[in-house]
């Protein structure tokens, strides 16, 4: 979310990083971690919870984690929206070589995968994603670029962590309220989206990788209220970052968990287009969900 619409342009080279990053060779390392297949797990220890804080403009992360199933848990301590986009460095990459490859134009390293990490919540609020960390090394990228069109990562928000050889047995995946399948170019749930607080496993199709933001519409407000507010970003947002999955290659699942309750939601990708740089969402990838 938050991303400028004219500013998700300009930022297209970074965005062809996101995504000719993950279009990518690893889809078939990615193994199935769907709930089902953990279900009979009970007795699966819970996901490591990693806690970390977005400020303008630096993270505040732990830099080295223990492989396996972790929980992401984001705070936004403000002022302004970041998320915290986990991107896998492959080919024994490092983080100096991403902050060299970060810094110049053009198509994007393919070495640097996209795999999730909490999505945008609102400034003084908090969203959780999780994911299966294997071994390897990794970084925190903000990718929001407002205010101002400069993406925050290029200001400060990127944060090197390396995830280590786990010792405990795997945790068991979450179990999903709604399973949501990201494709080029829109979201398909498995089911009608209710109120309560919803776990979505979140899977993206084979093809480019997608990003899911869930935002709260305030009453009355519609998609396109949101848009025009993405433009200026003025004024206070006609909507509420409830957080979702960033950007996520095909492979591997990840969850998020949001506080539904009634009122309308809008689900929008804001990835840069593989072919024209255009985001996602002016492909028809935006949603809006009435829930009872
Ligand atoms: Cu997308």
């Amino acid at each position: 979310m938050l991303r400028r619409v004219s500013a998700a342009l300009a930022v297209s080279a970074l965005g062809a990083l996101a995504l000719a990053a993950c279009r990518s060779e690893d889809r078939a390392a990615g193994r199935s971690d769907s709930a089902a297949d953990s279900a009979s797990a009970t007795t699966a220890a819970a996901p490591n919870v990693v806690t970390v804080h977005a400020k303008d403009f630096a993270f505040d992360a732990p830099k080295e984690i223990p492989a396996g199933l972790t929980t992401f848990r984001l705070v936004n301590d403000g002022p302004n929206y970041h998320h915290a986009q986990i991107v896998r460095l492959d080919s024994g990459k490092t983080f100096d070589d991403l902050q060299q490859a970060l810094k110049r134009k053009g198509p994007p390293p393919r070495w640097m995968v996209l795999v999730g990490g909490p999505n945008v919540p609102d400034p003084k609020t908090e969203t959780v994603a999780t994911a299966d960390m294997k071994p390897g090394n990794y970084a925190l990228l903000c990718f929001v670029d407002i205010p101002g069109g400069v993406p925050h990562f290029a200001k400060g928000m990127a944060h090197p962590l390396t995830v280590t050889a786990a010792s405990n047995a795997s945790a068991a995946a979450p179990t999903a309220d709604v399973v949501v399948t990201l494709r080029d170019y829109s979201f398909q749930l498995s089911k009608s989206l209710t109120a309560g607080k919803q776990t979505f496993e979140v899977r993206t199709d084979a093809g480019q990788p997608h990003e899911i933001q869930l935002i709260r519409l305030a009453p009355g407000k519609k998609a396109e209220d949101m848009l025009a507010w993405f433009g200026k970003s003025q004024g206070p947002a006609p909507g509420q970052g409830l957080g979702g999955v960033a950007g996520l290659a095909p492979g591997v699942p990840a969850y998020f968990t949001a506080d539904v309750t009634p009122g309308d939601y809008l689900l929008i990708c804001f990835l840069p287009d593989a072919k024209d740089g255009k985001p996602h969402f002016a492909h028809g990838m935006m949603q809006t969900i009435h829930v009872t």
